[in-house]
């Protein structure tokens, strides 16, 4: 066997001497060419522990969740673009004006505007820029605010059907955004603070990386975190992990996060991961979603935020509260002498408050509920605590 694999190494060593990787030749396997294929075997036999991609410098495996059985791709193969969205074309706010780090003609002849307050939108998982919920958000941003709205497109990296592959992904991903961020500061003076990262699943990891390798950064949000709680139990993961691994609250001035769809059996739910964790209806499952609508809870932190920038007469309030059993005993209902706390685009980001917050939603659209609603209709929902336990997942 070590035979076998030291012959396909030396093949594919050698096979380097002629870059075929651009070229679709015969030698490549499907769109990765040999160069990927290296890094591949290399990091299957132990041999690197350490990978790197020209300008973007190199990666290594010093953190437990970064081993590299399964090696980040390259630049050139997971092809993260930028895309920038203004008022400037008009409703709906559908063409797009592609920016380059390192393009500055590009970049001085587009609408950026550095006065304005920057948007990153990062998809996740198995999803890409032109998803409906990515379009949603950046439209209700733009027809709300004079913004500069940036999506983040990183497909290639991300439609792997091996989960700890598109994981590693997220690494490059988050250094090529920080590089981007940075080329904005040095050539429009962008201040820092006035950027906000909004990601869902992977994507709010890539962020953290982002918010990591580019410090200042003035908010990050997380919509909601998903299968790397529900896969804890299969190997490595986000959650318990060092913070170099994931999201925290040191990679931005302010991260919130939006929790509706956590570990199926409440476990994952007890980390929080920014200055403000927010658990509609507990943050497991939400009302509404059945339990074969599988996707139903993982989306349903995209639509509170995006109705969060619409509906200017609710403010999806949450109340300070340590666990789902005391908030629907109601031992949490008021927020002291404080306003409580809005969930979403319009969270203020000073730190007067921070910590876990609950709160109830409505099932259907419109979804934010009024405050002194929740305890009632949450019981309604979830059953009563007091007498009876609650059963593992959900209500379904
Ligand atoms: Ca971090």
């Amino acid at each position: 066997m070590l035979v076998l694999r030291l012959t396909v190494f030396v093949i594919l060593t050698m096979s380097l001497s002629v870059d075929f990787v651009h070229a679709g030749s015969w030698f490549s396997v499907g769109e990765w060419g040999p160069r990927h294929w290296f890094r591949e075997v290399c990091a299957w036999l132990g041999w690197c522990n350490e990978i790197c991609f020209d300008d973007l410098g190199c990666f290594t495996d010093e953190l437990e969740c970064h081993k590299n059985f399964f090696p980040p791709m390259g630049p050139e193969e997971i092809v993260t673009s930028f895309t920038l969205f203004t008022r400037k074309h008009g409703y709906p706010y559908d063409v797009g004006e592609p920016l380059k780090r390192l393009n500055t003609s590009q970049l001085h002849r587009s609408s950026f505007r550095a006065n304005k307050k920057t948007v990153f939108i990062i998809h996740g998982w198995g999803e890409d820029r032109n998803k409906d919920w990515v379009q949603e958000l950046k439209k209700a941003i733009l027809e709300r605010e004079k913004t500069n709205v940036i999506l983040v497109d990183w497909q290639e990296g991300a439609d792997e059907l091996n989960y700890w592959k598109s994981v590693q992904n997220i690494r490059v991903v988050g250094r090529e955004m920080a590089m981007f961020i940075g080329f904005l500061y040095d050539y429009t003076g962008v201040d820092p603070s006035q950027i906000h990262l909004i990601g869902h699943s992977l994507g709010s990891h890539v962020a953290g990386y982002a918010g990591q390798d580019f410090p200042g950064i003035g908010r990050i949000t997380d919509l909601l975190r998903f299968l790397h709680l529900a896969l804890d139990a299969a190997g490595p993961s986000f959650e318990g992990t060092e913070e170099g691994c994931r999201l925290d609250k040191s990679d931005a001035m302010f991260v919130d996060a939006v929790h509706t769809d956590s570990a199926a059996n409440g476990a994952g739910i007890s980390q929080t991961i920014g200055h403000r964790d927010f658990y509609p209806n507990g943050g497991y499952s939400q009302p509404g979603c059945r339990w074969w609508q599988f996707i139903c809870d993982h989306a349903r932190a995209v639509y509170y935020y995006i109705e969060s920038i619409h509906n200017r007469n609710c403010g999806f309030r949450g109340v300070p509260c340590e666990s789902e059993d005391a908030f629907a005993k109601n031992l949490c209902s008021d927020c002291g002498n404080s306003t409580c706390p809005r969930m979403g685009y319009f969270s203020n980001t000073n730190h007067d408050s921070s910590g876990k917050f609950y709160l109830y939603t409505e099932s259907t659209f419109p979804y934010c509920a009024k405050r002194r609603r929740y305890s009632r209709l949450y019981r309604k929902w979830r059953g009563n605590p007091s007498k009876k336990p609650r059963k593992g997942i959900d209500a379904s």
